[in-house]
């Protein structure tokens, strides 16, 4: 069968990248990664060929008539289309609220190891990566998880729909797993509080299609380019500096 779609994203991290291979992999959908198999380079030329309304960074999605960026947004776009999102239009919309939420925690993690500036290096400009870590451990994660613990209580779980998953379920479960990454200390302090979390990365990862691609080669470990980094000197329990 022929791809369905061509997903874009930079070749040697899982990034951002992945919370849309990951809803790609667990509905199934055939798909291409253009710069996995051809480089880099095949990215930044496909970029430097759009012109107008076009992404502002990877990862995008195409599948020929449509080009669409911004993760939360190619993740409602598949889901309306696959089924992984919802009908309703009402519900589809609180989906897209919680993806969007889950844009923000990325761009916080993102900003632990780089609060000054994307285009430094983490060595240079450690002391303030140490405060922000600081700070996103012992307010804003648990912070976070109360307000996504609280959504997976809007319906009998595991899901945030209930018995089947969405596109939130897997950006979840990628986010919880990349904090495991990055935070090891401060996760194992504060996830035990957060049950509905649990069972829906739990239930998340028994997908048929899920556990296959986590057996995959398709499947890349995280490092230290990428979102979710493991610095031990940003990791400890609690309010610990
Ligand atoms: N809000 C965007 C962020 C996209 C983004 O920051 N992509 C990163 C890689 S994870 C990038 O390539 N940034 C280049 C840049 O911002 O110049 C999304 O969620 O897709």
């Amino acid at each position: 069968m022929s791809a369905l779609y061509d997903l874009w994203y930079w070749p040697s991290i899982p990034g951002r990248g992945e919370f849309v291979r990951l809803a790609l992999e667990a509905a199934g959908i055939i798909y291409r990664e253009p710069a996995r198999e051809n480089g880099v380079d095949a990215l930044l030329g496909d970029m430097e060929n759009r012109h107008g309304i076009r992404p502002y960074a990877p990862p995008y999605v195409t599948n020929g008539a449509e080009t669409v960026a911004q993760v939360a947004l190619i993740l409602d776009w598949l889901g309306r289309r696959h089924g992984f999102a919802s009908e309703d239009a009402a519900v589809a919309t609180q989906l897209m609220q919680l993806q969007l939420t889950v844009t923000d925690i990325v761009a916080e993690i993102h900003d632990t190891h780089h609060p000054i500036s994307t285009g430094a290096y983490y060595a240079d400009q450690k002391d303030a990566a140490k405060k922000a870590a600081l700070s996103f451990r012992s307010e804003r994660m648990p912070k976070y998880f109360d307000y996504f613990e609280d959504a997976l209580s809007a319906r009998s779980g595991p899901f945030v729909l209930g018995a089947g998953w969405s596109h939130v379920d897997s950006s979840l479960w990628l986010l919880m797993e990349g904090l495991d990454y990055a935070f090891p200390n401060r996760m194992a302090e504060l996830a035990p509080d957060y049950p509905r979390l649990a069972a829906c990365r739990h239930a998340f990862a028994k997908l048929d299609n899920v556990a296959a691609y986590l057996r995959s080669d398709r499947r890349m470990p995280f490092n230290e380019d990428g979102i979710f980094r493991h610095y031990p000197e940003l990791d400890s329990k609690g309010s610990d500096a």
